[in-house]
């Protein structure tokens, strides 16, 4: 038991806290003045990225539900053994077999491919929930009144706050990645009676132990022997703590502060992804260690490190100030509250900036398909990294929207599959080089499963190096380029040189046996298998030249020249689907894979109307209503159509049907890759920079006739302030961080401005040469007369 006499101003500081939280409100803070029931729909996510927590805010009984993101079942140590979805045979004649039988513009069904070359998922595991931390509160059943509960997405921290009879509640949440801790404050203005437990799944050995002011948890998954710890420290400046049993009983009139800290022995490195000399039970009390015990500090080392990242991005779409909470202002939106609109709208891009930082700091596993938050034993698709679209739309906002340090963990993560990746493209094709199929999970998993409609997709492991080669776009990072993007690069090219097959047809290289993205038949040389290896190799062809690989560069140029791109107008004048027109403009399949080439690819210019007209066509027959992440794209798409108000269109569809009351992106159910995509779309919407210009709002909707957007980030390492009103840019600055010429799109360009830098050109496209750290600033001069 401890005691202690040292009693504050509980009353003072609650009353303070409460006023500052109104001051901050509306365009940043998601709120509710109920509790949360439900995980997926109601609860507010927490995450450093590696921990997340979900929190409900229940008054009696508040339930914090905690995952860590390398707790997964399966993998290396299960029982059964493990084999990374690799047969253990060469499978590359049956594939070629099976490829060449595809060239003569034969198709195959996706059963009869399955059953040769699929394969049933052997201790695949599951992402699992880590558990959940209960506070149980004796009440003395009064009325409950001003239930507030929030997410502050400017400081990255959850608020609760109530009153019961007399008596103020108030309680705060964060994660925090410099401390690696979940922390929580309490402070009431009367005495609060807690029972405080940790509760885990049965799917683990577990020893929980209450003593002095700490629970321990720790033990290992049964599947794998995965260890995992993690502490719960709670400090009280008054009052008492008794151990329970299991659980802690504290009373206290004063602040009560908990300390959680979620470890397990994982490591991201092929085979055994484990770290043997890890013990998480003694690293948990290394995080929660005595002395770091003071709310301020945690608080302060948490907000400075959040905010360096997320307040580098400021957007403003003249919304309006509602009060209501954020599940009703959803519920509303597109029924005529056009201010209320636009702050929702503000509120949905910053919350997927938030989401980015929550689930994906460095020194983890990336974002996952339900981020870094789970409560489940076995979650849809197993929680884990799909790769023909969901984990890589999740990383779309990285670059876009500023917060490129965001991406180590991608990187780390696909630099640990290319060892076996390189087993795949062996075992598989007889090819050189590293590739994946359609998934995979903490465990390095490269093989294809067996679902016949979606397991083929051995493009992957080029789509993955695509964000390697951005990164280097954007940051202009030569060393990046060299000692991580290139080895990536090289390792999918050289999969791909050897790999093609050339076509009788036409002699062109191509993909066999090839698959759109869980739709249609196999063929030889569908669309995107062919404008994702094209992308590669275009990016390749440069990249080698810039690291000194000649050699390479020359084999690349000259696959290129034989390379079939996959970009042909079919009969309906759509972009084709497949290499023969088979394209039905009746299909709404949510998948739109053929159209990679416009967006995340740049090979589809705008400025080609042809392509660009086939683009449309095919995005309108396939029409906007679908799933989360498949609206989200959407709204990329029509952005590279330069089409904002179709673009703004989708965006709605997605807030209206897609989108739950705690604003997460529902595919149904709950997938997170759909925030990313539309927070990455409405940057898309406002600049664009793949086609070596830095586009200034390409597709501005009419709906936002007035904003500004301050941060965002185009190629060439350049970064946008944008101030615009209903006839374009009024202003515009471009901070550059490497020297260079930078061509930039404006309208503003053909009225008349001052420039604080002599510009080349005339029209809307003006050149200049930038200096290295340079600051420049374009404003109009002529009045605006369109309204
Ligand atoms: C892809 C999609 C599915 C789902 C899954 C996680 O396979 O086609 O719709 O999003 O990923």
């Amino acid at each position: 038991m401890r005691m202690t006499t040292i009693r504050q101003g509980s009353l003072a500081l609650f009353a303070a806290l409460a006023l500052a939280s109104i001051a901050n409100a509306q365009t940043t803070t998601l709120w509710y003045d109920k509790p949360a029931t439900d995980w997926e729909k109601e609860a507010l996510p927490l995450g450093n990225g590696r921990i997340g927590a979900m929190v409900f805010g229940g008054v009696d009984s508040e339930r914090l539900q905690i995952s860590e993101k390398s707790l997964w079942t399966g993998g290396p140590g299960s029982e059964g053994g493990y084999d990374y979805g690799l047969a253990p045979e060469s499978q590359a004649a049956l594939m070629k077999s099976i490829g060449s039988k595809l060239l003569d513009g034969s198709t195959l069904a996706p059963e009869d491919v399955a059953r040769q070359l699929g394969r049933k998922m052997n201790n695949y595991g599951d992402y699992q929930s880590f558990g959940d931390v209960i506070i149980e509160r004796e009440s003395d059943g009064s009325p409950v009144s001003g239930y507030r509960r929030e997410l502050d997405l400017d400081t990255a921290t959850a608020r609760v706050s109530f009153k019961q009879g007399d008596a103020g509640f108030r309680r705060e949440y964060f994660i925090s990645y410099p401390d690696q801790v979940l922390v929580s404050r309490w402070i009431s203005t009367s005495s609060q009676k807690l029972r405080v437990r940790f509760v885990v799944p049965d799917n683990r050995t577990v020893t929980v132990r209450a003593a002095g002011e700490r629970i321990q948890v720790f033990g290992a998954l049964k599947s794998n022997g995965l260890k995992y710890a993690a502490e719960l420290r709670v400090i009280p400046e008054c009052g008492s703590i008794k151990v329970d049993g299991d659980s802690l009983l504290v009373e206290s009139d004063c602040q009560l502060l908990f300390v959680l800290a979620a470890r397990t022995n994982y490591r991201m490195r092929y085979p055994d992804y484990r770290d043997a000399s890890s013990d998480p039970a003694a690293d948990v009390v290394k995080d929660t260690l005595a002395g770091k015990d003071r709310y301020a500090q945690f608080f302060s080392r948490h907000r400075d490190d959040y905010q360096q990242l997320f307040r580098r991005v400021a957007l403003k779409l003249e919304p309006g100030t509602s009060k209501l909470p954020t599940d009703k202002l959803r519920a509303q939106y597109g029924t005529g509250n056009a201010s209320a609109d636009r702050q929702l709208e503000q509120l949905y891009f910053q919350y997927g900036r938030y989401l980015l930082l929550a689930s994906s700091r460095q020194g983890s596993l990336p974002a996952n398909l339900q981020g870094v938050w789970n409560d489940k034993a076995t979650p849809p698709w197993n929680a884990d990294y799909h790769v023909n679209i969901n984990l890589q739309m999740n990383y779309w906002p990285a670059e876009v929207a500023n917060l490129a340090e965001t991406t180590p963990p991608l990187f780390d993560f696909v630099d640990h599959l290319v060892a076996p990746g390189k087993l795949a493209a062996q075992r598989y094709f007889g090819a050189n080089g590293w590739t994946m199929f359609l998934n995979t999970n903490a465990w390095g998993y490269v093989g294809p499963i067996d679902w016949p409609t979606a397991f083929w997709q051995p493009e992957a492991s080029a789509w993955l190096a695509l964000h390697y080669y951005e990164h280097y776009l954007f940051s202009e990072d030569a060393s990046f380029l060299k000692s991580r993007a290139w080895p990536v690069m090289k390792g999918a090219t050289e999969f791909w040189l050897d790999a093609l097959v050339t076509d009788p047809r036409d002699g062109k290289l191509v993909v066999t046996p090839s698959y759109s993205p869980e739709h249609g038949p196999f063929t030889a040389g569908a669309a995107m298998s062919q404008q994702i290896v094209a992308n590669l190799f275009e990016n390749a062809s440069v990249a080698a030249k810039l690291v000194g690989d000649k050699a390479f560069a020359k084999r690349v140029d000259e696959a290129l020249t034989k390379l079939d791109r996959g970009l042909r107008i079919g009969k309906w004048g759509q972009l084709q689907e497949w290499k023969a027109d088979l394209d039905d403009a009746k299909d709404d399949h949510r998948h739109v894979s053929h159209l990679f080439a416009l967006h995340p690819g740049h090979e589809i210019v705008t400025d080609n109307a042809e392509l660009a007209a086939a683009a449309r066509a095919t995005l309108d027959a396939r029409g906007d209503a679908s799933t989360g992440w498949s609206r989200a794209w959407k709204i990329n798409f029509w952005a590279r159509l330069r089409d904002g108000d179709r673009a703004h269109k989708l965006l709605e569809g997605l807030l209206r049907d897609s989108t739950l009351p705690n604003l997460w992106d529902t595919h149904p159910p709950f997938q997170i890759d759909g925030n990313f995509g539309a927070t990455a779309g409405i940057v898309e919407m406002l600049l664009q920079s793949q086609n070596g210009e830095v586009h200034i709002l390409p597709a501005l909707p009419k709906s936002w006739s007035k904003g500004s957007v301050k941060g965002i980030r185009a190629r060439g390492d350049v970064t946008v302030d944008i101030d615009w009103d209903s006839c374009g840019p009024v202003q515009l600055v471009l901070a550059t961080g490497h020297a260079g010429a930078v061509a930039v799109r404006s309208t503003l360009f053909e009225k008349a401005f001052d420039g604080d830098v002599k510009t080349e050109g005339s029209g809307p496209l003006r050149k200049f040469v930038a200096k290295r750290d340079g600051l420049y600033t374009f404003t109009r001069t002529a009045d605006c007369e369109a309204h």
